[in-house]
Formats: structure tokens, sequence, C-alpha cells
């Protein structure tokens, strides 16, 4: 890796105007991955004008042309997988299994795109005049201003940039400063496959501001942000002031309801993928175990059991099943959901600390957390952790589940176990969660479906799925007249 590592735009790998540069750290190891350029509002003006300028080339390439580089991405990705996948893992810990999970949901959202480029439908209807077409067809939105978060550093920029890109926007990409290293190397795959210069633009840094700077920039057409709550917020307001258009990925609080007639070794397994795979960063992990009562004994104590054996450590090193959390302020802010844990009188049952003798001592390690006695008014029921922390509620029945569940303001991913198919039906009728998994965890969307959350977890947008499309394009409705007289809409009806 060159360092340090640069801003590409324009087609150029280039360096920032403040001259300074921030370290991005391997949170298990404490080793520098990367040292990177911190831009400022002046790199983000430079790469909107570069975007600006690529925009009238770009959106005329004929879409099965840019589906073709799309093509190309996707068989690069599949070939650099492995670098791609450690260099995930090093830069923000996620075991090396899921890293190469987090490429390969990048290569598929590259094959699916890229499809989309030989279709991309619109529609044509029968005009109410005679002698008269009207069709419907996508028109690219402009420059999109993509903000993009660490925890799927390869999956996330490509739901972003590939419908971005198949429908003719043009890209400025900012990604987290915890992942720089990662959001060039994906950049680098997409210039060395053929995306023209000023097409896909990419500015480091580690202020706040650089992302405002960017929503807040004249000519950004759409903001498209996966981030915290709190920033989301703000990125909202800064949009609508210049009425962007926004859509946002924020907070989850995702629930597994787990009935007294279901299959408990399959639901211990899906538990524990969902509560701790990724050490429990996912927007879509789970946080909250809603037990039926008599089954809640014999399962906490058979989770109790599996998380006994599961391997906190390295996701570098094999048979590791957890890493570390992502940086210190992450560690401290789940130390402080435990704290209120307590005071609030939820019981801790195993875990709920640091992890810092022999290896752990250079990485911000947790153990997997269990608490009981889970109230659904709880903080640590009602508040996203984004750390490897699951409470324990338990409930008399369906009913009861799907309340408690609905009761959280965010909705994005519910899982619900059970073999009783009528208890599945009024399940997917009634939970408010926009993706909803029966007799499987609360992760593993899939990029052909669309992804995001109902209430607080977003504002309407879906990513992923042909719903990305809607996100990406805007409709142009064209009316042609061939009948060679003025026709008047709803007057002339002869
Ligand atoms: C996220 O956590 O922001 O369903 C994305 C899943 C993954 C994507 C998660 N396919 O967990």
């Amino acid at each position: 890796m060159k360092t340090p590592v640069k801003n590409f735009i324009g087609g150029k790998w280039v360096g920032a105007h403040s001259g300074r540069t921030f370290d991005s750290r391997d949170p298990a190891t404490g080793e520098v991955v990367g040292r990177c350029v911190d831009s400022g509002p002046e790199d983000i003006d430079e790469a909107m004008k570069a975007a600006t300028e690529a925009f009238e080339g770009w959106r005329r390439m004929p879409a099965p042309r840019r589906g073709e580089i799309l093509f190309r991405v996707a068989e690069r990705l599949m070939r650099d997988k492995e670098t791609l996948a450690r260099t995930v893992t090093r830069e923000m810990g996620k075991v090396l299994a899921e890293a190469k999970g987090d490429v390969q949901e990048a290569i598929d959202m590259a094959y699916y795109m890229a499809a989309e480029g030989r279709r991309q439908f619109g529609f044509v209807v029968p005009s109410e005049l005679p002698d008269k077409s009207a069709l419907c067809v996508r028109e690219p939105v402009g420059v999109v201003g993509l903000i993009t978060p660490w925890n799927f550093p390869i999956a996330i920029p490509s739901w972003k940039t590939f419908p971005a890109l198949i429908l003719g926007n043009t890209v400025v990409l900012k990604p987290s400063p915890e992942t720089p290293v990662t959001a060039s190397l994906f950049v680098q795959v997409l210039e060395e496959c053929g995306v023209p210069p000023g097409v896909v633009n990419l500015v480091l840094g580690s202020s706040p501001e650089l992302g405002a700077a960017l929503v807040r920039h004249s000519n950004v057409a759409l903001i498209s942000f996966t981030g915290s709550t709190a920033t989301g917020d703000q990125v909202a307001m800064d949009a609508a002031a210049g009425h962007k258009r926004v859509a946002l990925e924020m907070g989850g609080k995702n629930a597994i309801l787990v009935m007294d007639d279901a299959d408990l070794d399959l639901a211990v397994d899906g538990i524990t993928w969902s509560a701790f795979g990724t050490t429990g960063q996912r927007c879509t992990a789970c946080s909250r175990l809603l037990v039926h009562r008599e089954v809640k004994e014999r399962l906490t104590r058979m989770l109790l059991n599996r998380m006994a054996k599961l391997t906190v450590g390295n996701g570098l090193k094999p048979g590791v099943e957890i890493g570390p959390l992502v940086n210190h302020a992450q560690l401290e802010r789940v130390q402080r959901y435990i704290q209120a844990g307590m005071q609030e009188g939820a019981r801790l049952l195993t875990g709920g600390k640091a992890l810092t003798d022999g290896e752990y001592a250079r990485g911000h390690f947790f153990a997997p957390t269990l608490f009981d006695q889970v109230k659904p008014t709880m903080r640590i029921a009602q508040e996203e952790i984004f750390g490897p922390v699951l409470g324990v509620l338990e409930v008399k029945d369906l009913e009861e589940a799907i309340a408690v569940n609905n009761s959280v303001q965010y909705g994005l991913s519910t899982a619900l176990y059970t073999r009783d198919l009528n208890r599945a039906q009024r399940a997917m009728r009634d939970i408010r969660t926009a993706i909803v998994y029966i007799n499987a965890g609360t992760i593993g969307s899939e990029v052909h479906l669309p992804f995001g959350g109902m209430r607080r977890t977003g504002n309407g947008h879906r990513e992923a799925g042909q719903a990305a499309l809607d996100t990406f394009s805007e409709w142009k409705a064209i009316y042609v007249d061939y009948s060679g007289r003025l026709q008047r809409a709803q007057i002339d009806k002869e």
C-alpha cells in the first residue's frame, strides 16, 4: 500500500489541501493499516467539480455499456476477494469468513446492477388522446454523494455506487474514517475496470465536517447515507435546507422471537450468529431475544452453553468467531450500556466486560454478553448498542412478542422461530419491520431484495433490489403528439 493513501478525483490519485494525514488502525492489534490524506471542504469541492463535469458523458453512455464495466468490476472483485477481505478484517476487525462475505455482497451487487444495464425498464401506456403516445423513462438524478459506514466497508459502498452508476449518475464517495484503505482499494478496482475519470471520486478524511460539506454542496443532487441515527438526523436537516434528495439507513433494534413450539437448536444457531456475528456491529444485529415463557429457561441454558464456546480474537486467525469492536469509543459505548442495564435491574448472566489479557491487550475486545430479566422499557431494550450484547425478555404468547417487538422506534429486521404456520403468517402480517425472517436469524439479506427499515431506521427509501433503482433515478414522462393539431388534455375529448 502506497502511503499516504490518497483521494481519487477526476481520475487521478491526489493529496488533500490540508497537507494533514490520519491513521487507520487495526482494532485487533493497534497497528497502522494505512496513513491517509485528511481532506477538507476544498477537496469535496474539487471532487464535486470533477463529478459534475463527468456527468454528461456518463449519462449519455448507453446503459448496457455501463453494465459491461460493472460486469468487469464483479469479476475483478471476485479475483481480488481474498486480498480485499484481509484488508477489511485488518481495518475494522470482522473475522475473515465474514469479510469475504462482505466482498461477496459487492460481487453479487455488481452482477445484479450490471444486468440492469440491459433492463432498466420504463413503461409505455396509451394516451387519452388519439395520435399521441405516452412513455416513462428513468433518468439519473445527477451527482450523488455517498456517505458510508465502517461495518460493511465494501458491501455498502457497492450497494450505493453500483445502482447509482448503472442509472447514469456520477459519484462522490466519502467513506468512514475507520475504513479508508478498504475504500481506496474498492475505488482502485473501479478505476482499473474502466470507470471513466470523474465518474467516481473518493474523498478521505477524519473530520465530521467532511460529510457535512458534501451534504451542503450546492451541486449534489442526492445524498445516500448509512450510519448512526444522530448523524442521519443532521444529514436530513442539512439536505432539507438545500432541497436535496436524501436516502437514510440508520439504526436498528432487532429482535428474535422464539415460540414454545420452535426448534430450539436451530434457534440457538440463529441467535448466536445474529447477536454475536460481526461482534454485534450490524444494523441488522439481534440485541433482543423475546422468548415464550414455556421455553425461556431451556433456551437460555442452551444459549449460555453455546456462548461459553465462542472464540474471540484476531479475525485473521483461523477458528476465531468474534473479532474486536471497531475502536475504543465503541468499546466505551458498549460498556456504558452494560452499566445502564445493571442500573435498570437487568441480570448479567455472562460477559459484560472488555477482554484485556494476553493477546487481547492491544485490541478492543469485548466478551459476548447476555442479560436476563430485561424489560421492554429499559434502555438496553430500546436503544441500539452495536456490540455483542443480547437481552432476554420473557413473553407469554406471540401477540405479546409482536407488541414488544414493535415497541421500539426502529423498524429494520425481525426473526421468528416457530413450527406453526398460522403463527408465522400472523407475524409476517403484524411485524412492523421492513425485513422479516421465519426460522432464520435477523441478519442475511440478499442483494436483489430491498434493504432498509421502517420508522426511525430510515426515511422510506430502500437500498438494493429494484427499490435501489427508484432511489437513484427520477421518472420522466414523455408525450409525443403526432396528430399535427393542438390536442388539449382533459378538454378535447371528441
Ligand atoms: C448492515 O449491517 O448495515 O443482512 C448491513 C445483513 C447484511 C447486510 C447488513 N446482508 O446483515
